[in-house]
């Protein structure tokens, strides 16, 4: 057996982003389990050995520069998922505070609060055309390598079909603390808007909501947020708009009660 053949392997690429969480596989088996036996029991019956397999398999050995909707495909279908209607958060720069939010509101669904999203959330990965193993040195990052990385392909498609699965009136916590509190290159205003049903949407209910003690400040009456609201009546979908709602303000005055807007 010509064993220099076999064993030789191109180097890994160096790319500028940070490489696959270590211990990804596990991390991502664990967290299936947990969410489908503890958090959500009535999903007991999803595989979660095949989920994490078609997981990886759908980036492992491949150009994580060319990573495409298809490739996530057979790991979209093993992990569908219903979210009741009227119950779906979407944010954009708020994402601390709305996953603080859903953690009370236990019958509200952010993405992270669905199985895939539940696995995905904080981890990186990227695998190599040249090996079958991940590569835990460096991934493409989105701005200096390629935007079509693995990862950030992963939560366009797992963002897209959350959005088409939203029915009722939904909701976003958008962050009125920064320039643009509606984003049209995020993935929320770039995905998630566009996605959106409008035969079963009725009604997108945004929740403005400004850091405490934060000077800027931008509002419903922004021009962002009219933006927003723009895209939305051609799209024939209601919008309305709430800034600090008061459910979500407790939560910033439990962080810090002694401020003078939590008196
Ligand atoms: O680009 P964003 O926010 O508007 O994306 C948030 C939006 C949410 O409504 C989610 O449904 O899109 C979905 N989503 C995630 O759930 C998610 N978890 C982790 C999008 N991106 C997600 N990430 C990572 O955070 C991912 O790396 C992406 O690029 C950022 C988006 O953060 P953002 O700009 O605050």
């Amino acid at each position: 057996v010509p064993v220099g053949i076999l064993m030789w392997r191109p180097p890994p690429k160096q790319w500028k982003g940070e490489g696959t969480t270590a211990h990804l596989y596990e991390i991502l088996l664990g967290r299936c389990y947990t969410y489908t036996q503890i958090v959500r029991p009535e999903l007991g019956h999803k595989d979660c050995q095949k989920i994490g397999k078609a997981f990886t398999k759908a980036f492992l050995s491949k150009d994580p520069c060319s990573s495409t909707e298809q490739d996530y495909q057979p790991l979209m279908e093993l992990t569908d998922e219903p979210v009741p209607c009227d119950k779906t958060l979407f944010w954009s720069k708020s994402s601390e505070l709305a996953h603080d939010y859903t953690r009370v509101r236990q019958d509200m669904f952010t993405l992270e609060d669905t199985l895939l999203g539940y696995m995905a959330d904080g981890l990186k990965w990227c695998g190599d055309p040249g090996s079958s193993e991940m590569n835990y040195h460096s991934c493409p990052d989105w701005r200096e390598d390629c935007s079509n990385n693995s990862f950030s392909v992963f939560w366009n498609t797992v963002s897209k079909r959350f959005a088409e699965d939203a029915c009722g009136v939904v909701h976003v916590v958008l962050n009125g603390s920064i320039r643009n509190t509606f984003d049209e290159r995020s993935t929320f205003g770039r995905v998630e808007v566009f996605n959106l049903r409008p035969e079963k949407v009725n009604r997108l209910q945004a929740w403005v909501m400004h850091d405490l003690g934060s000077v800027h400040s931008d509002s419903c009456s922004s021009s962002s947020v009219n933006d927003l609201k723009q895209i939305l009546k051609r799209r024939s979908i209601t919008f309305s708009c709430q800034n600090n709602y008061r459910p979500i303000r407790l939560l910033q005055c439990v962080k810090n009660p002694g401020h003078s807007s939590c008196r």
